[in-house]
């Protein structure tokens, strides 16, 4: 067994990682980064395209923004519609701010690249990972790669492994309490290079179902429907999607439809997960390593982006200050807003999406009187906006 020693022990270079390891560093703080599968395959993971400003500023502070800066489009305002009824929310003028349109796998391998340009270290196919000592001053990690087994020290864990990682895991079932909702529905997201339906991002909720269009830039289009959970990727050929996102769109922007053949398809699972605490001991669980929520209201990887600042400030206020009682602030400052971003997006799915036999012909009147309130008034338009552009990240006391 060799041993190595780091500051910041991080599992996962996902975006929460990749971008918690260059703020460290910029920070004078030493971490390694430890990976199951390889650079190529976090690559071939197509994700989140909404990025909010809190996020985009910690990229620029991580050095990692010059592609997000010139590539990515600015958006100021987000289209909803109910079946035909189109409503235009316009975030620049109800919030000041705005979302940028970029994707995460152009932000993970901007990340990548500027962590592989510093010469910091990630090991990419690490198997076996697994974090011990984890309460002790002296945690490590043990992992094996190319047949060897090594043992990494370090000062604290960084738990940035996503939903199915180690990390949480590590918690004893004693300590955690986990929340959770799962919803009767999934989403068909299909990618192609098509030149996007409408410039602005369209939530659309009809009889048939919710629909999304997003997009990565003004030649690649990605577009998403709800599906029932049973459905495959097989059971939906190109044309049959197409022909059902068309007939969800409204009549005002269908015909602006263009299609192509499909560079990516795939079903995800709609689920809102929270696990309390996210600090234990010396280990913290970052991202979706902690939380998940529905990709309805763009705020995955934007609520990692908050806990990475959160706990990025109390590694610098450590490592510069000496000061090891901050570590307690990070659970309950990153919950309060994860909270706030998981209820944001239940909101928005549950009126936004058709829930079959779960909801009766009231529940349904419901929803739309409910969503129809939001929107006719500026105050209301104001809610839903202020809290899709996001809201600001809380700093340590
Ligand atoms: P990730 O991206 O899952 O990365 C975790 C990394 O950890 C590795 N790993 C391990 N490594 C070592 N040892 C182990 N035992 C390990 N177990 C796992 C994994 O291989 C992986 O590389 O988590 P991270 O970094 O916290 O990032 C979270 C985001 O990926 C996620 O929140 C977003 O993608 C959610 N999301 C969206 N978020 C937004 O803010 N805006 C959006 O527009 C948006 N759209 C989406 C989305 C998620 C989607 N899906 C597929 C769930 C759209 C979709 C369709
Ligand atoms: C995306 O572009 O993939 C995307 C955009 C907005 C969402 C979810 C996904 O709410």
């Amino acid at each position: 067994m060799q041993t190595r020693k780091t500051q910041v022990a991080i599992i996962g270079a996902g975006p929460s990682g990749l971008l918690l390891g260059l703020l460290l560093d910029k920070q004078g703080i030493d971490n390694v980064i430890l990976e199951r599968v390889t650079g190529d395959y976090v690559l071939g993971r197509i994700r989140a395209g909404v990025l909010e400003q809190g996020f985009a500023k910690l990229v620029r502070e991580a050095g990692a923004a010059e592609n997000m800066d010139t590539l990515g489009e600015v958006h100021d305002s987000v289209m909803f519609s109910f079946n035909d009824e189109e409503v235009m929310l316009n975030l620049k003028e109800l919030t000041d701010d705005s979302v940028i349109v970029y994707g995460q796998v152009d932000i993970t391998r901007d990340m990548m690249a500027e962590r592989e340009k510093r010469g910091l270290e990630t090991v990419y196919e690490a198997n076996d990972v697994q974090p011990h000592d984890v309460k002790s001053d002296n945690p490590y990690i043990t992992y094996e790669k190319d047949g060897f087994e090594y043992r990494l020290e370090c000062d604290y864990i960084a738990g940035c492994d996503g939903f199915h990682g180690v990390s949480r895991q590590t918690i004893p079932d004693d300590v955690k309490t986990e929340y959770e909702k799962v919803y009767p529905f999934g989403w068909l997201g299909l990618m192609s290079d098509t030149k996007p339906i409408n410039p602005e991002l369209i939530y659309a909720t009809t009889d048939r179902g919710f629909a999304l269009a997003s997009m990565r830039s003004q030649t690649r289009s990605r577009y998403y429907i709800q599906v029932p959970l049973e459905d495959t990727v097989e059971d939906w050929s190109d044309d049959k999607f197409w022909a059902e996102f068309k007939k969800r769109m409204p009549a005002g922007v269908r015909d602006n439809l263009i299609t192509g053949p499909s560079i990516e398809k795939s079903i995800v699972p709609t689920r809102s997960f929270i696990c309390e605490p996210l600090q234990y001991g010396n280990l913290f669980l970052v991202g979706d390593a902690g939380h998940i929520v529905p990709p309805t209201g763009a705020k995955g990887l934007n609520l990692a982006a908050s806990d990475v600042s959160t706990l990025y400030k109390i590694m610098t206020r450590v490592y510069k200050e000496g000061d090891k009682t901050c570590i307690e602030q990070y659970s309950p400052i990153a919950l309060r807003r994860i909270w706030n971003g998981v209820r944001f997006s239940w909101w928005l799915t549950d009126l936004l999406h058709d829930f079959g036999d779960q909801k009766d012909e009231f529940d349904k009147k419901m929803e739309t009187s409910e969503i129809q309130y939001f929107l006719s008034s500026e105050e209301g338009r104001k809610v839903i906006a202020e809290q899709y552009v996001g809201l600001a990240f809380e700093d340590l006391k």
